[in-house]
């Protein structure tokens, strides 16, 4: 049946979660931290007032991310995503990959032209003057990494309890309303505005597809719901209508 979506559609709208990234070694948001962040929880750091009341615990928090992502690689999952948008592309369709994720492991896997709906831990921006720009090294040598105007810089993601940025929501937004198929990759459809997407492609006639070992809330509402991972499944989901 999937084949067969993917056969008939000229527009595809692919959204990805944590899940994604799981194969390659990066706990989801579910997932319990670890070591001396196990008695946090992500959703309770991932804001500005955990930074405001301690810039240093929660950019330490992100720097573990970025390590743990810079030691990792994309995995199948990842990489069936590329080999797709590279032939939708060739073949003068759209292709258009949102993610919830901020680890780039898309982008390493030759994804272009993302979505990034809740921005990355690769750039950072002064809450100062507003410099941004893309931080490669790690560790940072100072938690909170400072900037040349002495202000204190944060990561450009978008915290709960923050606005996403509204170019980037307004193309997903399109890409779901005019898409004839939606992939829901990898995410517990619990975040929104995120979470709403799946629901709009549904809603304006595309087919939807759901990938994740587990049920969601958008598993009632999808054509198909499949109970699997990425990494293991994407390949041969995606590779196999030639
Ligand atoms: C906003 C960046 C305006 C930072 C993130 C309406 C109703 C209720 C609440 C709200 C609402 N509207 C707004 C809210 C508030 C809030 C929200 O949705 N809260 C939830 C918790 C109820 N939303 C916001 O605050 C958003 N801002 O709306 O602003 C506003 C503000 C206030 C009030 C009203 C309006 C901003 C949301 C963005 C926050 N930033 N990330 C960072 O990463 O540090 S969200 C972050 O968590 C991720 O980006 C992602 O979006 C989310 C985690 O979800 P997933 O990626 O799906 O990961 P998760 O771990 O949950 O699940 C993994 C899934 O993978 C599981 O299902 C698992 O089974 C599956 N899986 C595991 N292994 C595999 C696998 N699948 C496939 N293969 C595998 N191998
Ligand atoms: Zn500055």
């Amino acid at each position: 049946m999937i084949r067969g979506f993917l056969r008939e559609t000229d527009a595809i709208a692919v959204l990805t979660g944590a899940g994604v990234s799981a194969e390659s070694g990066i706990p989801t948001f579910r997932d319990a931290q670890t070591g001396l962040w196990a008695r946090y929880d992500p959703m309770e750091l991932a804001t500005p007032q955990a930074f405001a009341r301690d810039p240093a615990l929660v950019s330490r928090w992100y720097d573990e991310r970025r390590r743990k992502s810079a030691d990792c690689e994309p995995n199948p999952g990842h990489l069936a995503l590329t080999r797709l948008q590279e032939e939708f592309e060739a073949a003068g369709k759209h292709f258009t990959l949102i993610t919830q994720n901020v680890d780039r492991l898309h982008q390493r896997a030759g994804s272009r032209g993302l979505l990034e709906l809740h921005g990355t831990f690769w750039v950072w921006r002064c809450t100062s003057c507003g410099e941004e720009r893309e931080e490669w090294e790690v560790p940072f040598p100072e938690h909170p990494p400072r900037c040349q105007c002495g202000g204190t810089r944060r990561p450009s993601v978008v915290w709960f309890g923050e606005t996403l940025p509204e170019s980037v929501l307004a193309a997903a937004w399109q890409a779901a309303e005019h898409c004839g198929l939606f992939l829901s990759l990898g995410t517990s459809s619990l975040v929104e505005p995120a979470a709403s997407l799946g629901r709009v492609a549904a809603a304006a006639g595309a087919k939807t597809v759901e990938i994740n070992p587990q049920e969601t809330p958008l598993s009632p509402w999808v054509d198909v719901s499949v109970r699997g991972t990425t990494g293991k499944l994407l390949p041969t989901i995606l590779s196999a209508r030639e």
